[in-house]
């Protein structure tokens, strides 16, 4: 049986993943803020279902001692590295904290396994927002980053430093460069959610409009379902690679809105309003991904459509609006 440890295990990625190694028959770990442990009813809503069948740990990010006494106690075979400040938007009003968390954790982790355990394999969360004003579409592991965000930089940041510490010290580390993906446990403030959710409050008559902010984005989105199973594929491969994955297809927000308010027979048009508020001061436009690696070296095929992966939020949401009302 393996072992892996999961930073990131109470977030949207960190809970499909660990019910995904609980089905291969790992024993799975994972590392939450002492705070979370303390409010485990508000904080654990995404693993309750696990939590006896998974071992936490209290450590934080910004505290190397933390991770170094975690990882010195258990031996791990392998380290998914999910935890970060994670919202794009946040990281333009607080960059100095997301910077803080996303690359100092980033380093603490891959400095701390090194220290103590060599062997054990790294998985890193980057993001294809370090593409940002991109150079070349569709984006492959080949396309040169330019991110756009103090979130972005962050990314670029621990992307170099898992290479850095896979071609210095030997680690099997590698970076995973994954594209935008929901589900119906995506955090509220992320787009896909507030528009699912927006959409089935509006039916149910809890609300009665939806602001947003630049619907001419676009966006490659597929579900996280389907891209946990690409992270545990990229460690069991016989050589540390980094790979893109994503779908291939992008899709504005305007578009999301109307197929989200289309499944409950709404107009999107007569509810959303676009608010500056939520306007970004640099934006990514447009991304698409190429997965060809992946999908040629994994054997990675996503099971979900867009649609299929919107209306299955879309009616998760339903049920939640139907129950508040
Ligand atoms: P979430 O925001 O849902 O989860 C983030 C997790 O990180 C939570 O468990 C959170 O814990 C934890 N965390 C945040 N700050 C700290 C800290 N200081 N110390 C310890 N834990 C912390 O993100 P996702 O699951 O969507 O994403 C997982 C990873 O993948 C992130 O690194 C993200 O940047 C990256 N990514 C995500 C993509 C996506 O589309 N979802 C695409 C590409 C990359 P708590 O619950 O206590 O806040
Ligand atoms: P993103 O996701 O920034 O791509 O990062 P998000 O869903 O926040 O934004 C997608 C696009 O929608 C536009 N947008 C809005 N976004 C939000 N959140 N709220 C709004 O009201 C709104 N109106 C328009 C945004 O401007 C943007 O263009 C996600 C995160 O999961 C990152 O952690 C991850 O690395 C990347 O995906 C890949």
């Amino acid at each position: 049986m393996k072992t892996a440890l999961i930073t990131g295990i109470s977030g949207q990625d960190g809970s499909y993943l660990a019910e995904h190694l609980l089905d291969l028959g790992y024993e799975v770990h994972g590392l939450v803020r002492r705070v979370a442990l303390e409010d485990p009813q508000r904080r654990f809503s995404r693993i309750e279902h696990l939590l006896d069948r998974i071992t936490l740990h209290p450590a934080s990010l910004e505290s190397y001692p933390s991770l170094f006494h975690v990882i010195s106690r258990h031996e791990f075979d392998e380290c998914y590295h999910l935890a970060a400040q994670s919202f794009v938007a946040e990281s333009f009003a607080d960059g100095f904290s997301t910077m803080n968390t996303n690359i100092n954790g980033t380093h603490f982790m891959l400095a701390a396994l090194r220290e103590l355990r060599p062997n054990c394999r790294f998985y890193f969360a980057g993001s294809s927002e370090m593409f940002g004003k991109v150079e070349e579409t569709p984006q492959n592991e080949r396309t040169r980053f330019h991110p756009r965000s103090p979130y972005g930089i962050s990314k670029v940041a621990g992307f170099e430093l898992t290479r850095n510490y896979r071609e210095t010290y030997g680690l099997f580390a590698i970076s995973g460069i994954l594209f935008n993906h929901e589900g119906p446990r995506r955090g509220h403030e992320f787009v896909s959610r507030k528009i699912t959710s927006a959409a089935a409050q509006i039916k149910v008559g809890l609300a009665n409009e939806l602001r947003l902010g630049n619907l001419d984005a676009r966006r490659d989105w597929g579900h996280a379902k389907d891209y946990v199973r690409a992270m545990h594929l990229m460690l069991q491969q016989p050589a540390p690679e980094d790979y893109v994955i994503a779908s291939g297809e992008t899709h504005t927000v305007r578009e999301l809105c109307q197929l989200a308010f289309e499944q409950l027979g709404l107009d999107y048009s007569s509810y959303v309003k676009i608010d500056e508020r939520f306007y970004r001061p640099a934006e990514v436009d447009m991304l698409t991904g190429d997965a060809r690696k992946a999908r040629a070296e994994l054997g990675w095929h996503p099971e979900y459509t867009f649609e299929q992966l919107i209306r299955e939020m879309v009616q998760e949401d339903l049920k939640v609006a139907e129950a508040k009302k």
